[in-house]
């Protein structure tokens, strides 16, 4: 395991705002995808929202940076257990794509989809109340295409994998549907705070 070592010489593994199990990357950010990075461009990018939702809803590259723009400033946790401080991501609240898309009272769960294939599943309600993006910018530069651009989803407060890079878009229903890494063992919900990272835990 790689880990950044503080002059202590140990993991920084006791810093305020650490989950639980987890460790200080530092400066690094790994990158983990099932995927080869996809040759996917700004032009091609789509975002779209469907499923149980009054209105049916597409963005391109241009629509969706019409909308208002919002800035992640926090932290990240992956569930191999390194945890990032201080990142800045910039994009777009999901509260204002789903509010144009308005979801059905009976909608609970979302299935989010890449345009690599990957899916993920989460609770509506962890996607609305200022707590999720769809994210472009990393430190003021473009979404490097390794780590989800040209744009990734960004729920920082669930395990990194329910964070699906080169988002497609979100497929809302009434019930839950394990995604990729949840049909393989993992987590339905990945609330790091809880380690939540496998079925059953
Ligand atoms: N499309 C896609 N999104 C993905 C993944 C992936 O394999 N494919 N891996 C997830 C996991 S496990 C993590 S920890 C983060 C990693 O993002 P990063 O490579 O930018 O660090 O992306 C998540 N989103
Ligand atoms: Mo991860």
């Amino acid at each position: 395991m790689n880990v950044t070592r503080g002059f202590s010489g140990r993991p920084r593994v006791d810093r305020p705002g650490l989950p639980p199990g987890q460790y200080d990357a530092g400066d690094d950010w790994p990158v983990l995808s099932a995927e080869v990075t996809p040759d996917l461009t700004p032009a091609d990018w789509t975002f779209r929202i469907d499923g149980l939702v009054r209105r049916p809803s597409s963005w391109d590259w241009d629509a969706a940076h019409a909308l208002p723009a919002s800035v992640y400033e926090g932290d990240i946790h992956c569930v191999t257990s390194w945890s990032k401080f201080g990142v800045r991501f910039g994009g777009v609240s999901l509260d204002v794509f789903l509010e144009a898309a308005g979801p059905l009272p009976e909608a609970t769960h979302v299935v989010a989809y890449a345009h690599t294939g990957y899916t993920t599943n989460l609770p509506l309600a962890d996607l609305t109340g200022g707590r999720a993006w769809v994210a472009w910018e990393f430190d003021g530069r473009p979404l490097a295409p390794e780590h989800g651009g040209p744009a990734r989803l960004l729920v920082p407060h669930l395990y990194f994998w329910k964070s699906a890079k080169w988002v497609a878009g979100l497929h809302l229903l009434d019930h839950d549907e394990p995604g990729f890494w949840e049909q393989n063992g993992y987590h339905q919900r990945g609330n790091p705070w809880e380690e939540q990272r496998f079925s059953g835990d």
